[in-house]
This record gives C-alpha cells, sequence and structure tokens, in this order.
C-alpha cells in the first residue's frame, strides 16, 4: 500500500493533538513511519502536581539559597532532594513537532552517562526521567560510567537502588579519567547500535529519542544533538536556552557559543533538524560503528572541555554531518560552579603575597578597574570557582580569574612600568597582558621590564621597577601544578 505525502496535511489538520499511538504510515519513499509519542506517561505526566512539577520553579526561602547548598555540586542539592525524582516538565518543543512521524524500525541504543561525584537526587532524576520518556524497544542498556568518585551514596548504595532498573549497568574507572576517557570506557562496553552521551544532571523530554535515532537512521554518518534546555542551578526551573534553536560555533579563543541561524539557512519548517558546525559537547547521538571509525575521543584529552570541537571536527573532515534537532530536547543543569578537583594542569588557586599576607582579589573586577589586595579566602571555600581570590596562569602567558575550566574572559593587564594593573579583555596577543613567574617569587612583565608591586596599607596593586628583595614583590602562587609552571617558564625564556 502506497500512500501519499499530502496525508500528513490532512493529519495535522484534524488530529491536533497527535497522529494516534502506533498508526503507520508509508512515505513515498517506502519506509514506514509511525508516531512514536507515549501518549500514556504524557497524560501521566499532565495530571501530576507539587512543587517544581512541570519544570516550575521551586519556591525558594533565605536559607535554601545558602551556599552550603551549592558546594558539592554547583548546584542547588537541597532543592533538587526536595522536588519529585519523577516530575514532569513542560513540552515547550515547537507545535509541529507533535505531528511528526520517525520510521517504525529505529536503532536502539546504549545511553551513556560519565559521572563524577554527582548528587544523588540529580543523578536519579536523570534515569528516572529517561525511563519514563523512552521507548523502552529503543534501549539497548543505559550504562552509567563513575569516573572515581569517593561520594558513599554512590557506591553500593547506588548498586542498589539501581537493581530495579533491568537496562542500568554500572561500570566505574580504577582511577580519575576525567569525562572524555569515562565516556570512552563505556562506550567500549556499549553494545546498542547507537551510542547516546547525556551529563549525569539533565531530565529528557517528552519524545526526545526518536528524533535523533530516526536521522541517524537515515544517515549513519550523522552525530546528532538534542536541544538543551537550561535547568536553573538555583530553584531548578526548567526553560529553553536563549534564543533556543542556534548553531554552535566557537570563537578565536576556543570558547564554545551559540549564534543565530542565518537567514538563508532556515528550513520552511524551523522543527526539522538543522546542520551545525560544532556542539556544545554532552548530549548527543552517534552510530556506534560510525564513532570508532572516527576513532573515537583522542584518550589524550584530560577532565573536561576541547572534545566536543575534536570530535565536530573528524565528523566533518570524515564526510559526515552534524544535526541539531529541533523536536528533541533535553534539560541540563548548568552549574554555578565547577565542584569538582581537577587534579592536573596549569590551575593555580590564590596569589598570596609574602609582605601583607593578603590576596589578589578581583572582586570588582569588570574590565578596567583595578586589582586590590585583600585578606585571603580560606583554605577549602577554594572549590568555588566564582570566587574572586582564583587565577589560572594560561597557555597564553596570561593571568585570568577563575580556574581553567572556567576562567573569566579578563586578564591582567598594565600599561607601564609604574601603573596600577587592571582586568582588560584578554586579548591573547601576548603585549601588555604577558607575565611570568620568577624563582624569586616575582611576576615579572616583560614588555615593561617591571614586576608586580603592593602597598599593603593601601591595598593597591600596581607596576614597580623590579626588586626581587622586596617582599611587597614576592607573591605565593598557592596550590599551583609547578611541573606545568616550569615548562612554562622555560618556554618564555627560550
Ligand atoms: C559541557 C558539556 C559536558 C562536556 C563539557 C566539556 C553540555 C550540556 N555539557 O560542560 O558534557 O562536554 O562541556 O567540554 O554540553 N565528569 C566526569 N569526570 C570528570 C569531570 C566530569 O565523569 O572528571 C562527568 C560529569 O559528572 C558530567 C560530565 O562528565 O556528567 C560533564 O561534566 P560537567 O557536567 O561538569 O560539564 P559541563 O556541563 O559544565
Ligand atoms: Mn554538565
Amino acid at each position: 500500500m502506497r500512500a501519499f505525502p499530502v496525508i500528513i496535511i490532512w493529519i495535522k489538520e484534524t488530529l491536533p493533538l497527535g497522529l494516534g499511538d502506533g498508526q503507520l504510515f508509508t512515505w513515498t519513499d517506502g519506509l514506514k513511519r509511525k508516531d512514536w509519542h507515549d501518549y500514556e506517561s504524557i497524560q501521566k505526566d499532565a495530571m501530576r502536581s507539587g512543587k517544581g512539577e512541570h519544570g516550575k520553579p521551586y519556591p525558594l526561602t533565605e536559607e535554601d539559597h545558602d551556599d552550603s547548598a551549592y558546594r558539592e555540586n554547583g548546584f542547588n542539592i537541597f532543592v533538587s532532594n526536595n522536588i519529585a525524582l519523577e516530575r514532569s516538565l513542560p513540552d515547550i518543543r515547537h507545535p509541529n513537532c507533535k505531528h511528526k512521524v520517525y520510521l517504525e524500525t529505529l536503532p536502539n541504543t546504549s545511553i551513556i552517562i560519565p559521572f563524577h561525584n554527582e548528587g544523588w537526587t540529580s543523578l536519579l532524576r536523570t534515569i528516572h526521567s529517561i525511563i519514563n520518556r523512552t521507548p523502552d524497544s529503543l534501549i539497548a542498556e543505559i550504562i552509567l560510567v563513575d569516573d572515581f568518585s569517593d561520594r558513599e551514596h554512590l557506591k553500593e548504595k547506588l548498586e542498589e537502588y539501581m537493581v530495579r532498573f533491568a537496562k542500568v549497568r554500572i561500570v566505574r574507572t580504577k582511577k580519575r579519567e576525567g569525562l572524555i576517557r569515562t565516556r570512552l570506557l563505556g562506550a567500549s562496553l556499549a553494545r546498542g547500535e547507537v551510542l547516546t552521551f547525556l551529563d549525569s544532571h539533565c531530565e529528557v523530554n517528552v519524545n526526545w529519542l526518536p528524533p535523533l535515532l530516526n536521522q541517524i537512521a537515515l544517515n549513519h554518518k550523522t552525530i546528532v544533538c538534542p536541544m538543551i534546555d537550561v535547568i536553573d542551578h538555583n530553584h531548578f526551573g526548567y526553560e529553553a536556552q536563549a534564543g533556543d534553536a542556534m548553531r554552535g560555533a566557537f570563537d578565536w579563543e576556543m570558547y564554545y557559543k551559540r549564534i543565530p541561524i542565518p537567514p538563508e539557512l532556515q528550513r520552511a519548517d524551523p522543527s526539522d533538524p538543522f546542520e551545525s558546525p560544532v556542539m556544545a559537547g554532552g548530549l548527543f547521538a552517534v552510530n556506534r560503528k560510525w564513532f570508532w571509525e572516527l576513532g573515537g575521543y583522542d584518550p589524550g584529552l584530560e577532565i573536561w572541555g576541547g572534545e566536543q570541537y575534536e570530535i565536530s571536527f573528524k565528523v566533518w573532515m570524515c564526510g559526515g554531518g552534524m544535526y541539531d534537532v529541533p523536536c528533541s530536547r533535553v534539560g541540563h543543569i548548568y552549574r554555578k560552579y565547577v565542584p569538582y578537583k581537577v587534579p592536573s594542569g596549569t590551575s593555580l588557586a590564590r596569589i598570596r603575597n609574602v609582605a601583607a599576607n593578603l590576596c589578589v582579589d578581583s572582586k570588582h573586577g569588570a574590565t578596567g578597574t583595578e586589582l586590590r589586595l585583600d585578606i585571603c579566602v580560606k583554605d577549602g571555600s577554594e572549590r568555588t570557582w566564582s570566587h574572586e581570590q582564583l587565577f589560572t596562569f594560561g597557555w597564553r602567558e596570561d593571568i585570568r580569574p577563575g580556574e581553567p575550566l572556567h576562567t573569566r574572559k579578563f586578564c591582567f593587564d598594565a600599561i607601564s612600568h609604574s601603573s596600577p594593573v587592571t582586568l582588560y579583555d584578554c586579548h591573547g596577543m601576548k603585549g601588555n597582558q604577558h607575565w611570568s613567574y620568577r624563582k624569586d617569587k616575582t611576576l615579572f612583565h616583560p614588555v615593561s621590564s617591571s614586576c608586580i608591586d603592593c602597598n599593603p596599607a593601601e591595598k593597591k596593586i600596581f607596576m614597580n621597577r623590579c626588586d626581587p628583595l622586596s617582599e611587597t614583590q614576592q607573591w605565593i602562587f598557592e596550590h599551583i601544578n609547578m611541573t606545568v609552571l616550569e615548562k612554562f617558564n622555560s618556554k618564555a625564556s627560550s
């Protein structure tokens, strides 16, 4: 039997809620398609009520806002603990998505979720949302890959909990590997036809998986990404990202950004998949064989970041394509700060002055403002990257507030051998933003041949003629990786 494409138009007009469960439609290409919505589960979600349901913000009180709620995860775990693991979400897809049909026979998938010290309820909510909003026949397995977490709830307690889900497997790395090698471990054990990667603090939305698998079934050389929605790190409200459907891009500093789709590339139906140059990183599906043909990820990538470019470039260079799929939506908690420790890298925490015993502080650090000294933050609170006393000495040989994973885009800048040290937009071209740390503990500024000095009484930080014997010019980098710093400095002097 053969139907004509016009049938769709007819259906759109007569069945506003959807096409009807399980009904089959044959396209002119001869392939059978069906409506994959699970109307029973949609109905169940619609009936739910309570705090945080339908993705509404949880009503926060003062004390719920306390920093202790954020410390372990970088998002408010109290709120997470107080909303249902199976909470409902708003269906914020483009209205056309309700009427879309996908191949009747879709490949199945292994869902791979790396985690390092994830919160209990945020991890469980990820799993529950998958179980509740994904057709069981499409899930080959859910692989939770523990990247050497040390929190107690992620050990036996997690294994006991997951016994109720036949498809969940837990595997663990033998040492801290970082998210890239952790994903690779999951991928190497996966048996599904498709690999679907998610972060460990997500909530998948209605009918999220079929549109992803459909795109891969039509052309296996594709990586497909859902729209990533924002779960607020304070109140857990669920909403689209600003601007919603945009293309992935990056700037000259390799910062990921999203830019609008140019009008000439916009689709007639904005709910159709569109090509995107690079992906955000965490949430995507890929044919398993094609992933390995691409060489997977480079296993030399450490802890966090950059892997999305590596895989994106390989896709394009190997004759594949990358698509964002507006009818597939997954919520993700964007953290307030990175809660986990980064064992290697160019990280440095505080820069303390020997004479003053005060630290460099970037509190009022908008661009153009002067750096000042302030009382050093207590040890232990250094995990809050948003704190103004963390700095990164980067490969660009500049110094930026923030830790390496999420630095702010301002750099230490000095315009002369006697000017104050200010924060200024990083340009990555050395010059006034070029620094080196010397063995005598001075912070040297090659372009002006001077050093950073300070006035403890006034808490001022300024440039001065280098005098390594003056303690006001001696700075201690606390928690720095000395090997990295030495490598850095030998390069600078050669
Ligand atoms: C984004 C991506 C993330 C990843 C990252 C680096 C989204 C929504 N998220 O940052 O997936 O691509 O950029 O480019 O696109 N983890 C480990 N071991 C570690 C550190 C993290 O297993 O050492 C896990 C962590 O539990 C999480 C995932 O890796 O499930 C990503 O880490 P993240 O959530 O801290 O990264 P995020 O969302 O800031
Ligand atoms: Mn994440």
